[in-house]
C-alpha cells in the first residue's frame, strides 16, 4: 500500500492506492468501433479512440500498484426486458439497442460488439459491472464491492466523458467517494463536450471530484510499496 499526492484540479489530493479503484468505463466496440451503439446514434466512433493509449497507461500503473481495477460495460439482456421504452424508442427505428448489426445486436450482452475492446481487456481478478443504464452505480452490485474492498477514492477513466463517466461520478460522488477523472484517458463524440464536462467537474471547488492528467501519476514503472526510486520528485510519496 502506498500514498501519495497526485496533482489535480482544483486542487491536489492524496491518493492512498489501497483505498483506491480504477474504474474504466465501457471501453467496449460498441462505443468505439464501427457498426456499433454509438455509431448508431450518428457519431463519428473515432473521436474515442484517443483515450484508448491513456487508459492502457493508467490500467498498467493501477496493475502494478495492486490496485482494485474494475470495468464497465452498458449493456442489456437479449429479451430487453431490462431497458426501457424511453431508452429503446430513440434514434433510428431500424438501428435501436437489440437490432441486429455487423458486431451482433446492438448493446446486448453476450454480443460481440458488447464486450470491452481487446487492448483493455480485462484480467482475470478484475471485476466486470455490466450496467443498464448509464451510471455503473444504478441496478448494479458496484457499490458493494467497493464497499468489501474498503474503497474511497475512485480514479475515472473511459467514455464518453458527458454521458457514462459523468453519470457514474455524480452517483459516486453522492455515495461518499472521492472521483478522479483522468482527463486523456477520457473522450468525446463531441470534443468541446470532453473540455466542458472535464471542467464541469473541477468547477466550483470540485463540485463533482477533481480532474488528473495521466502524467500526473508517479512513475510507472515504481508506484507501488516495492520501490520509491522511481517517483516522481513533483509528488510527495510516503510508502509503509
Ligand atoms: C452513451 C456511454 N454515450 N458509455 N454511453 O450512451 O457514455
Amino acid at each position: 500500500m502506498s500514498q501519495f499526492t497526485l496533482d489535480a484540479k482544483p486542487y491536489p489530493l492524496v491518493i492512498d492506492t489501497g483505498q483506491t479503484a480504477l474504474i474504466i468505463i465501457d471501453m467496449q466496440r460498441d462505443f468505439l468501433e464501427l457498426g456499433g451503439f454509438g455509431e448508431s446514434l450518428g457519431n463519428d466512433v473515432s473521436l474515442l479512440r484517443s483515450a484508448i493509449r491513456p487508459c492502457q497507461e493508467i490500467l498498467q500503473w493501477a496493475r502494478d500498484c495492486g490496485m482494485l481495477v474494475l470495468h464497465t460495460r452498458e449493456g442489456h439482456r437479449p429479451d430487453l426486458s431490462d431497458v426501457t421504452p424511453a431508452k429503446l424508442n430513440r434514434g433510428d427505428p431500424s438501428l435501436r439497442i437489440g437490432s441486429e448489426g455487423p458486431m451482433g445486436r446492438i448493446l446486448i450482452r453476450g454480443e460481440y460488439g458488447h464486450d470491452i475492446i481487446p487492448e483493455l481487456a480485462p484480467g482475470d481478478r478484475e471485476p466486470v459491472i455490466d450496467k443498464p443504464g448509464k451510471g455503473a452505480f444504478y441496478q448494479t452490485d458496484l457499490q458493494l464491492i467497493l464497499a468489501s474492498r474498503g474503497i474511497s477514492t475512485l480514479l475515472v477513466c473511459g467514455v464518453t466523458t458527458e454521458v457514462c463517466v459523468h453519470t457514474t461520478v455524480r452517483e459516486a460522488n453522492d455515495r461518499g467517494f472521492r472521483c478522479v477523472v483522468m482527463a486523456e484517458a477520457c473522450a468525446s463524440y463531441f470534443p468541446h463536450f470532453h473540455r466542458t464536462g472535464l471542467e464541469m467537474i473541477a468547477a466550483q471547488g470540485g463540485i463533482f471530484g477533481w480532474v488528473a492528467s495521466v502524467d500526473a501519476l508517479p512513475s510507472r514503472t515504481a508506484p507501488t510499496s516495492k520501490s520509491t526510486s522511481n517517483t516522481d520528485p513533483s509528488l510527495i510519496a510516503i510508502e509503509d
